[in-house]
């Protein structure tokens, strides 16, 4: 159902239009043009064969008068967007051969594309696939963000600790964004509600408006393009005349600054909540401004608000458009006149929400004095909201405005159609733990939607030799129905086959290690195991556990030096919460053992630990396809599900990791054989828990353990500083929550079970190649499908 034949292009086409951009789009001659010249002239051709199929896309939708799906979420982690447009639109070669024609480097012009960092993490970047697999899939769907002028943070170090800098994509010139004006919207805060003739009126003491800037999505092959549309705040009146003549330039310049600090930085929490009201103000903003134009959508289309439900889906990726839903109900009920009853079931009969984290501190929650005072008439619809449904159910033992709060999964929960969690394992315990009480009240409500990632940018483009080895083994069909890659299992006993499988790893693996010499003064023998954990640092995804592992090998290397070892280097990337000091330590203990280690010649070509600062989408795409081991060693039942599990495993590299979150799917699929498991199930791990001193037992078991730690409390790693990581040690060897302790003596064997497998080449070829050939499941597009069949009942056209 192409609903657009793109037009074949030449490479000899695409050089005269990145020419014509070069003139006429940016004035400049191919001798006066830079690197970023180049990079926008080439963007900009490429972005002209979007478009027809972008105005198509639409015009089908109108015509099929289909229902759309609206991706709400705070972040979209899209990475870079030149190589993923190129790659979709099968321009990959003409590209290359026309930026060589004129003389340039196909790789560095790529490389000059700034990052778009719009996000912290999995839940960001899930967003990013989901909609390149809408696109794919031709499902009418836009995306609802905000257009923040500084993404996630900057990493450096500076003596081992993480220092933060602002990061500034929007400085360069970025070729994806339209701007639309004319799509404006003006958002409230504050002020009062006041009752007209039986109405609420809500007249807000501060306003901002929301302008659109729309970015083209395209699916694989470019058939179908949709849109993300971001926000950015604007002043009402940028400027106020009256200060200014006063001389009072900085009053004068006040309403300008207060609306951009609403869309000028992403919050770099990851799994944490803040509290703070400007998050708050930011959430409504983007819900809001998405709101508002999402009905002037539907009543362009239709007038009666009865068939909203039926052409219009909602997705509230986590709590944080929670607002959404009192804000519906307040534009139905309160601006169009729908009873009040009427206007909560239109409403929820649109809304879905998606849960991506258990931990209690991740469930948002405002307090109502912030929240009645930034939003007061959605205060008063939360309370209805929370009597309706009490007296539906009069049994409840819960309220969402218990201890003054306002708890946003509560009114998630309950002003959505479908709820979903991200891993078979996550879903369940959802309904056993945190939404127990609802899940009784509501039993149809809770499904599960495992996550999954795109393989155009996950294997098609950022892992070219594996790729073009699949392709050839198996032809193409593989890139738009993962499944297929099942296909290659049948070559994986042919050992021909499974040495063209290793070289494409090795030769990933000799890149990576030119790139680490050249770039971060790290020499690394491209035969050693490349062991990584990439990742937020965050004590249940327990790094700690790795790096404590790596000691235990270190010192155990020294004791005997020729004990046939199987050389290592782990690699760990990530960044921590500003405020998140513990976990600060943890990156600062890597890189004093790291200095440590690394300096050895007794052990250093066996065993070396990196950490490489400022991991992005872009280092992702380079460290994953050189990964031989991937670790996924978070706490039983933490992780909800995980994406860069799947990433690892689709491009060939088996998991070192615990039953949690998707490993539990991941291991299923490739086979228990393929899969190093290890450490305690959800279960045993609150059944530990429960047990005192649990972590001072499994210290005194094990030798290996005590030794690192040890090592640690003398000051081995920071002799000018031996205390430097006491919090650390007392923490594991005091209540030891993630209970890193408890799981280390048997992630130690899985570790040495790696070590046997990967000295064996052939049989560690055949593992990472059922990896591969196993993990096609693991494609978003699947994941999609499931959100448009039991949730948003939408079709592709
Ligand atoms: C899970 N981020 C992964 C991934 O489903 C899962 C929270 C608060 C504020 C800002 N960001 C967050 C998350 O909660 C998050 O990224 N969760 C992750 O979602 C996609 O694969 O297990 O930890």
């Amino acid at each position: 159902m192409n609903i657009a034949t793109l037009p074949t292009v030449s490479s000899d086409n695409l050089r005269d239009a990145i020419l014509n951009h070069l003139a006429y789009s940016f004035g400049k001659t191919p001798e006066a043009a830079q690197t970023e010249d180049w990079r926008m002239a080439l963007s900009f051709a490429i972005r002209d064969r979007m478009v027809e199929a972008w105005f198509a896309a639409t015009r089908r939708t109108y015509e099929a008068g289909a229902k759309r799906v609206y991706y709400l979420s705070m972040e979209f982690l899209i990475g870079r967007l030149l190589e993923d447009g190129i790659v979709n639109l099968r321009l990959a070669d003409q590209a290359r051969a026309a930026l060589t024609d004129l003389g340039l480097d196909y790789d560095a012009v790529l490389a000059d594309e700034p990052d778009a960092a719009l996000g912290n993490g999995g839940l960001g970047r899930l967003a990013a696939c989901f909609l390149e697999s809408l696109s794919t899939l031709s499902c009418p769907a836009m995306g609802y963000g905000i257009r923040y002028e500084h993404g996630l943070f900057r990493q450096s170090f500076q003596g081992g600790r993480q220092v933060e800098s602002p990061e500034t994509w929007l400085l360069q010139r970025h070729a994806w964004e339209f701007e639309r004006p004319e799509a404006r919207y003006r958002i409230g805060f504050g002020g009062e509600v006041r009752e007209d003739r039986g109405r609420s009126v809500w007249t807000p003491s501060e306003q901002v408006d929301a302008e659109a800037f729309d970015t083209p999505i395209a699916g694989w092959q470019g058939k179908w393009v949709n849109t993300l549309r971001l926000w950015s705040a604007k002043a009402v009146a940028p400027f106020d005349l009256d200060s200014f003549n006063r001389g009072d330039f900085a009053a004068a310049a006040a309403p300008e600054a207060l609306a951009r600090t609403i869309s000028r930085v992403l919050y770099p929490d990851d799994t944490t909540e803040q509290g703070k009201e400007l998050r708050l103000k930011q959430e409504f903003f983007f819900t809001a401004a998405a709101l508002r134009d999402i009905l002037r959508r539907f009543d362009s289309e239709y007038d009666d608000l009865s068939q909203l439900p039926a052409k219009v889906a909602i997705q509230l990726n986590d709590t944080h458009p929670a607002i959404a839903g009192p804000e519906l109900v307040r534009l139905l009920h309160d601006e169009r006149g729908l009873p009040f009853d009427r206007a909560m079931e239109i409403a929820q009969g649109c809304l879905n929400y998606t849960n991506h984290t258990l931990l209690p501190e991740a469930l948002e929650s405002w307090h109502e004095g912030v929240f009645g005072k930034l939003l007061p008439r959605h205060l008063q619809i939360v309370d209805r909201i929370d009597d309706a449904h009490g007296k539906a159910h009069p049994s409840r033992s819960f309220s969402m405005r218990a201890d003054s709060q306002v708890k946003m999964g509560e009114l998630s929960f309950v002003m959505a159609n479908r709820v979903n969690g991200v891993s078979a394992l996550h879903t369940g315990l959802m309904k056993e733990t945190v939404f127990a009480e609802l899940h009784a009240l509501h039993p149809d409500k809770i499904v599960n939607e495992t996550n999954g990632v795109t393989p155009r940018r996950w294997l098609l483009s950022c892992n070219p030799r594996l790729s073009n080895l699949v392709t050839d083994t198996i032809g193409d069909g593989w890139v738009d129905d993962l499944e297929r890659l099942k296909e290659l299992e049948s070559h994986v006993d042919d050992a021909g086959w499974r040495d063209r499988f290793a070289a494409a790893k090795r030769d990933n693996k000799a890149d990576l290690s030119n790139w680490l010499a050249e770039t971060q003064g790290v020499s690394v023998d491209p035969e050693a195991m490349f062991d990584i954990q990439i990742k937020r640092m965050h004590e249940y995804k327990r790094q700690h556990l790795n790096i404590l592992e790596a000691i235990a090998h270190w010192q155990e290397i020294k004791d005997d030096p020729n004990a046939g070892w199987t050389p290592r280097i782990k690699i760990f990337a990530g960044k921590a919460a500003p405020g998140y000091f513990f976990a600060k330590d943890i990156i600062r203990l890597i890189n004093d053992v790291a200095r440590v280690v690394n300096a050895d010649t007794a052990t250093r070509d066996k065993l070396q630990v990196a950490f490489l600062p400022n991991y992005n989408v872009t280092l992702a795409e380079r460290l994953i396809p050189a990964a031989d081991l991937s670790e996924q060693i978070s706490t039983a039942g933490k992780e909800a599900s995980g994406t860069g599990n799947m990433k690892f495993a689709l491009n060939g590299a088996p998991t070192v990791g615990t039953l949690d979150g998707a490993n539990v799917e991941i291991r299923e699929h490739v086979g228990a054989d393929n899969f190093f498991l290890f450490g305690m199930t959800a279960p045993e791990v609150t059944e530990r828990r429960m047990l005192d001193g649990h972590a001072r037992a499994a210290i005194e078991a094990d030798p290996r353990l005590a030794r690192a730690l040890d090592a640690i409390r003398d000051g081995t790693f920071s002799p000018d500083d031996p205390d430097r990581y006491a919090g650390i040690i007392e923490n594991l060897a005091g209540h030891d929550y993630f209970l890193v302790c408890s799981d280390f003596t048997d992630y130690w064997r899985a570790q040495r079970e790696v070590d046997a497998a990967y000295a064996d080449p052939a049989r560690w070829a055949g593992m990472a190649a059922l990896n591969t050939a196993r993990s096609g499941w693991f494609s978003s597009d699947r994941t999609i499908r499931g959100y448009m069949s039991d949730i948003w009942g939408a079709a592709s056209l």
